[in-house]
């Protein structure tokens, strides 16, 4: 599978971007929207949420929205796109993932028609979502890349089992530790602590290939993995392009956000620190052995002010330096 190596960071700044809808400049942010996790909102809050995903998954998409950014991994438009897949942002509460047990946490047993985000797909479904709100008997569909019911396709050791991935040296993935080692709390806590002014420490821990923020799509695997359903027609390329299709994409990356969040808020140094480039190199696992410098300054860099591409999905041109502030730019919303 060609996984492009930084369309994965691409992608994630360009939906991040999305948040800026509605935004048109700098404004006074005194009462700043608090974003919480999924399981402490009560029930009905939850019901909310889910009732605005499937809102606007309802609502026929922009027909006049043509991608500037041209990977060939993105999907053409199709007649059954919603808003939901033209890129409405939904991420205003995060979640925890349990990395005890992942597979059994509470997250994946609410399997409640109205508020519940649903469970685990196995083989014998072709992986699709049978409870929760997204479910197979529920009317959410995703449109890319074709129409198909949400799937989810837990996978532990996903550069193991999945043949999705290039396997330089089988006896090298043998010996990795379950993905979700690299988000156990304690992880997640040193993530915050550490790295003080130093983005690129950060962003190299948070994106490499085995990082959270990649793991997590590849464990809950299905469309947040990227991966092409079984009965896809031809020329369906697994990749990063369609993993927003599960809701959990927002929550997932609001929880990737509000990590760099809490750096940002741990040391003076760490507030406004920035480094453009990506570390990831998912076509060639062989680059994550060389050394990080290298890594580092051979990847195209962004700077802040370089422009962040958003395809006339934000009402106007934002630069790094705009958004590097959840709440002194035109954003304005903090995590608790
Ligand atoms: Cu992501």
């Amino acid at each position: 599978m060609a996984f492009n190596s930084s369309l994965f960071t691409l992608y994630f700044v360009l939906v991040s971007l999305l948040l800026l809808a509605g935004a048109t400049g700098t404004r006074n942010c005194t009462r700043p929207a608090v974003r919480k996790e999924w399981r402490s909102l009560s029930q009905e809050e939850q019901k909310h949420w889910i009732s605005a995903v499937k809102c606007v998954a309802h609502l026929l998409h922009d027909e006049t929205f043509v991608p500037t950014v041209n990977p060939p991994d993105i999907a053409a438009y199709n007649a059954s796109g919603s808003l939901y897949d033209g890129g409405i942002s939904k991420d205003f509460v995060y979640s925890h993932m349990d990395a005890t047990d992942f597979y059994g946490s509470a997250f994946f047993k609410d399997s409640n028609s109205k508020s519940g985000l649903g469970g685990w797909g196995d083989a014998s479904t072709q992986f699709r979502v049978l409870d929760g709100a997204f479910s197979a008997s529920s009317t959410f569909r995703v449109s890319y890349p074709f129409p198909h019911t949400l799937r989810r396709n837990f996978t532990l050791f996903p550069l193991f089992d999945s043949l999705s991935f290039p396997t330089p040296d089988v006896v090298w993935k043998r010996t990795r530790p379950a993905a979700t080692a690299s988000f156990t709390e304690q992880v997640v806590e040193s993530m915050i602590n550490g790295f003080v002014g130093d983005f690129k420490g950060l962003q190299a821990q948070m994106e490499g290939v085995e990082g959270p923020h990649a793991n997590v799509h590849f464990i809950v695997g299905g469309d947040m993995g990227g991966i092409c359903p079984v009965d896809a027609p031809a020329g369906c390329i697994s990749g990063p392009t369609f993993t927003p299709n599960d809701p959990l994409f927002f929550l997932h990356h609001a929880m990737v956000d509000r990590v760099w969040f809490k750096w940002q808020q741990k040391h003076a140094l760490n507030k406004y620190a920035f480094a453009g480039g990506s570390v990831q190199k998912l076509d060639n696992f062989t680059v994550q052995l060389l050394p990080l410098d290298f890594i580092l300054t051979n990847l195209s860099c962004s700077k802040m002010d370089s422009e962040i591409p958003t395809d006339g999905l934000a009402p106007l041109p934002s630069t790094v330096s705009n958004v590097i502030s959840t709440t002194e730019g035109p954003l304005c919303y903090v995590y608790e």
